[in-house]
């Protein structure tokens, strides 16, 4: 079909779903996100972005409605490119501004533009397939639609809608069906199981407290986990905050980045969890925290994306070494192991992490940057402080391991090398190589306490965090801050990161940085000092900076 016969199609379709006024939405951290009363356009057109990518790259992409971890009334969407990851950078641009077309004729004109530039078989004959997942947001059902109708406006391209799903899980699924290997839920959650059982089953002998309480944000993440439940041996897992009705609302007082943020005990939970080993999760389930609920007051003790990493990477690095300290295998040098943090890290994890010999990388926030690092190392660990992220495995040394595991089981079966390498194979096989994934990521938690016999108080103490504090300072423009060096410096305004500078210096161990959420309509302040007050203080007056620069536009809030 030409391209003449398919702008009737789509036109006609454009027509249906009318921008709204006086708002303009940018592809942000993680995809477009707003209220969902607003969205229908958007995720109208981010249906033909879908398409186009599917197009241009002859392989299926995943559409994904979430806003993770806003509240109820906000939505969004996100596209998964073939490999499971986020959308590639270089369309952003594009998806900006397809999403902001003023009306149908600059759209289409918009379009014939990309097609040609990026030499897209659009209206060739060539088919799309995009599959579609949402979280449980009442607005997605009615988006689900504008999605669908989006795909439709493109000849040739076809929607899968999977449901309800986890982010992470339609990840999984886009990066398994290019593959061509079983892609299904089922299929997902029969692998995190088996993988589960065969690495307690490599563990040593070790009695540990294998009782833990999850908080599922009343989000997709503890529905799913239940489901989980079901085929899991050898954990005793309660999951409160299901999302069940009578209790309570998605991400309200509850969820990872609550517990994350307010260092508070989510809702649902009480005096009997009092010292337990809790985990929380995210609304779409791609954010995982541990946290013990203190005696006193409503405070938890918080067990953060840094501390993941930090017992994934002591996990990794020791297997490795196990591994290579056995004559065979080729030179430690060889396997390049690497973690990515960002600025948000807390400056005792980094440092810790740095102490074990690791190449610690800095990246800006959102996952798409820090997987790219990550990317580049043989064995990549990427964490955010807040819960998000993953190990990745390159192909080549997969491969390595494989053929070094399956020449350990003639000549050394059983040995502590012979286990590594399984134990290793087995890793990547449970943990997302897509995307941060919370239920993954909580099961490879468990399954490295069982083997360390560590409990929840022992992995904590491992080193002791900064005190830090997070605040949101509402502004006119939050995109009036740029950010330079992975966000520790502020480029513009001008004048502002001198200030910041010249607070900071005030406090021992001060670090503080400001930059605009990808995510919200924030800017977000971050201030770590020697003492709690002296965090507090620090962020406080990095605020009314901020407010100086930019203009104060309401009331400030916790992060
Ligand atoms: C998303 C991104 C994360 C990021 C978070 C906050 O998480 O995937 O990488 O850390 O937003 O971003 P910002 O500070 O720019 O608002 P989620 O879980 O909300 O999808």
């Amino acid at each position: 079909m030409t391209h003449e016969k398919q702008h009737p199609i789509l036109l006609d379709y454009v027509r249906q779903y009318p921008l709204p006024h006086g708002v303009r939405f940018t592809y942000g951290t993680a995809g477009f996100r707003s209220e969902g009363s607003i969205l229908a356009s958007t995720v109208f057109r981010a249906g033909i972005l879908a398409a186009l990518r599917s197009l241009k790259t002859g392989s299926t992409v995943g559409l994904m409605l979430t806003a993770s971890h806003n509240p109820i009334s906000d939505n969004g969407v996100k596209i998964a490119d073939p490999d499971g990851g986020m959308m590639i950078q270089q369309w952003e641009p594009f998806a900006d501004a397809l999403v902001n077309a003023p009306d149908p004729e600059h759209l289409l004109q918009l379009v014939i533009q990309f097609v040609k530039e990026e030499n897209i078989p659009f209206g060739g004959g060539q088919s799309a397939n995009i599959l579609l997942g949402r979280d449980t947001r009442p607005s997605g059902d009615a988006l689900l639609e504008a999605a669908k109708q989006g795909i439709n406006s493109v000849v040739g391209a076809f929607a899968i809608d999977m449901g309800i799903l986890t982010t992470p899980q339609l990840h999984w699924m886009v990066r398994n069906i290019n593959k061509g290997t079983r892609s299904s839920e089922s299929d997902y959650m029969e692998q995190l199981a088996k993988s589960f059982r065969c690495l307690v089953d490599l563990a040593p002998d070790n009695t540990m407290e294998s009782k833990l309480v999850v908080d599922g944000a009343n989000g997709v993440g503890g529905e799913k986990l239940q489901q989980l439940k079901k085929i899991l041996s050898g954990l005793d897992i309660c999951v409160r905050n299901t999302g069940k009705e009578g209790e309570g609302l998605l991400n309200e007082g509850c969820g990872a980045d609550y517990v994350q943020k307010e260092k508070a005990i989510p809702s649902s939970f009480g005096l009997d969890d009092v010292g337990m080993k809790c985990a929380s999760l995210d609304g779409d389930g791609d954010r995982l925290v541990y946290f013990i609920p203190s005696a006193s007051s409503n405070n938890v003790d918080l067990v953060d994306g840094d501390k993941i990493l930090t017992l994934f990477a002591l996990f990794i690095k020791e297997q490795l070494d196990f591994l290579c300290n056995e004559q065979g295998f080729d030179n430690k040098e060889a396997v390049s192991l690497g973690v990515v943090q960002t600025a948000y890290a807390n400056g005792a994890s980094t440092a810790y992490l740095k102490k074990l010999g690791l190449e610690v990388v800095l990246a800006p926030t959102g996952v798409k940057y820090l997987h790219k690092e990550a990317a580049t190392f043989d064995v990549g660990i990427y964490f955010e402080a807040n819960g998000h992220g993953t190990i990745l495995f390159s192909e080549k040394f997969l491969s390595h391991l494989q053929a070094r595991s399956d020449e350990l089981s003639s000549t050394a079966s059983g040995s502590e090398s012979h286990k590594s390498g399984l134990r290793l194979l087995e890793v990547s096989r449970l943990i997302n190589q897509a995307v941060g994934d919370a239920l993954s990521g909580l099961l490879l938690v468990e399954a490295v306490l069982q083997y360390k016999g560590w409990s929840i108080k022992a992995w904590n103490e491992l080193y002791q965090d900064l005190p830090s504090r997070q605040l949101k300072a509402k502004v006119a423009d939050r995109n009036a801050v740029v950010t330079a060096n992975a966000e520790t410096k502020v480029v513009k305004p001008p004048g502002l990161q001198e200030l910041i500078d010249e607070e900071t210096a005030k406090y021992p161990c001060g670090r503080c940085f400001v930059r605009p959420s990808g995510t919200e309509d924030v800017v977000r302040v971050y201030a770590e000092a020697s003492t709690q007050e002296a965090a507090d203080s620090l962020a406080q007056s990095a605020v009314q900076l901020v407010d100086r620069f930019l203009g104060f536009a309401g009331s400030h809030q916790k992060a």
